[in-house]
């Protein structure tokens, strides 16, 4: 108790009828009198000087009750005041969790990507928000079906938000599965006390196909004549509004292709397979803050071969020794040549035809190349140097378009020419030759 004077009080809400304060009279006031936010329960009496509450106040209809008091005389003026007492009402935990709807329900992509939110649940408490009796917390009480070790979906604790979990990232497919019930589950005190007031409600799940999926790997023809980019393929992700982009996996000095708002993917120049014949990168799709959307898809080019190269020779020349003896039939050498389109197919399938000999002497067709392997045989008969040291052929190469000649030149050497004896007479010649002054 003490004077009149302004004064504040702490009450928690619901604890029924109380006694706050007894102000003493001070001559001349005989009486008391209280006015302002009484809501029918706070008073003084006005002889005894005692404030009181007569029932609970609530958080939840009024925080703070402003009165003004002041003390009277015999013939009721006022002799102090008015004091301003204020009664603060403090919050307790009395009011539990409730959502915003009775059940909800959410569409999920297969193939998302795990803990991107695609739904949320809420709830309001009435209870002070500064404190936990109002501190939210949800979590998954149940999980209908509930196929794997680890549950297909989670929830944010804090905020409700619903997301695939990693397996659910992986597992989740209409086809096995297209319907969930989650049992969500909400407690105030930060669901940290047992004696926490709580809720639950069904949320029910939908499982859709992805539309974010890989193209089949794309063939694409080398050079092509088309006017450039040229749209090859598309993807699509499942989120409205998303930025598309293309991530190289390859250290290429530029990548020929490109991708349009939509998801559209063009080639953007003629590609050459015998520079480069498949191409892998990646497409990703980012929101405005640049975060990613959707798991990274794999995108698969194969150059398609076109006969775009003729026969190559391998020499410029090629120059091949036979002794007089070899006998006809014989195998006297090969002519290489290369072409540079696809190995195993016809555009590289080359074939080979002696297109001329010189001399035709003493015959034409001294030789023959096996069409399909380039060697060269000797034809009908062995070669003799007196008729012709050297021949020259020229061997038509062709592919199924292209055709290349290969130059030959076929020297014929005897015994003595490939093995050199020097006779004495010879090793004098070969002196008197050293023994010329320069
Ligand atoms: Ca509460
Ligand atoms: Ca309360
Ligand atoms: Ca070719
Ligand atoms: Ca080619």
């Amino acid at each position: 108790s003490g004077p009149l004077k302004d004064m504040d009080f702490s009450v928690q809400e619901g604890g029924g009828p109380r006694i706050l304060h007894q102000f003493t009279l001070e001559p001349p006031a005989v009486s008391f009198r209280a006015s302002g936010e009484k809501a029918g329960i706070i008073d003084i009496e006005p002889r005894t000087g005692i404030l009181y509450i007569n029932g609970s106040l609530d958080w939840e209809t009024k925080q703070v009750h402003k009165l003004q008091v002041e003390s009277l005389d015999e013939s009721g003026n006022t002799v102090k005041g008015p004091y301003a007492v204020t009664i603060y009402v403090e919050d307790i935990n009395d009011n539990p969790p409730e959502f915003d709807q009775k059940r909800y329900f959410g569409v999920v992509r297969q193939n998302s990507r795990p803990g991107k939110p695609f739904m949320h649940v809420h709830a309001t408490d009435r209870d002070d928000p500064k404190t936990p009796h109002a501190q939210l917390s949800y979590s998954i009480l149940h999980h209908f079906p509930n196929p794997y070790e680890e549950m297909l979906f989670q929830i944010d604790n804090a905020t409700g938000a619903i997301s695939p979990s990693r397996t659910g990232s992986y597992y989740l497919d209409p086809q096995k599965q297209d319907t969930f019930i989650l049992v969500v589950f909400v407690k105030d005190m930060a669901g940290t006390t047992t004696n926490a007031f709580s809720s639950s409600v069904d949320v029910i799940i939908v499982v859709m196909e992805s539309l974010w999926k890989a193209p089949p790997t794309i063939h694409i023809k080398e050079n092509s004549t088309q006017v450039h980019p040229v749209n090859i393929t598309k993807v699509r992700s499942n989120e409205p509004g998303v930025i598309y982009d293309i991530f190289e996996k390859e250290k290429l000095p530029r990548l020929p292709f490109s991708i349009s708002e939509n998801g559209d993917i063009y080639v953007t120049e003629p590609l050459d397979r015998e520079e480069k014949d498949t191409y892998t990168f990646f497409v990703v799709t980012k929101d405005k803050g640049g975060e990613l959307v959707d798991k990274p898809l794999q995108i698969h080019v194969i150059v398609e071969d076109i006969n775009d190269n003729p026969p190559v020779c391998q020499k410029d020349l090629t120059v091949i020794e036979v002794q007089e003896n070899e006998r006809e039939g014989s195998n006297i050498g090969t002519v290489f040549a290369m072409d540079m389109d696809k190995k195993d197919t016809l555009n590289s399938r080359l074939q080979f035809h002696i297109q001329s000999q010189e001399p035709e002497f003493p015959m034409k067709n001294l030789f023959y190349v096996q069409q399909d392997t380039g060697t060269l045989h000797l034809a009908g008969r062995s070669l003799s140097k007196r008729e012709s040291a050297k021949y020259f052929l020229k061997v038509l190469v062709t592919d199924p378009d292209f055709k290349t000649i290969c130059d030959v030149e076929v020297h014929v050497i005897d015994i003595n020419d490939q093995i050199p004896i020097f006779e004495k007479s010879d090793v004098s010649i070969f002196n008197t030759i050293l023994d010329v002054p320069i």
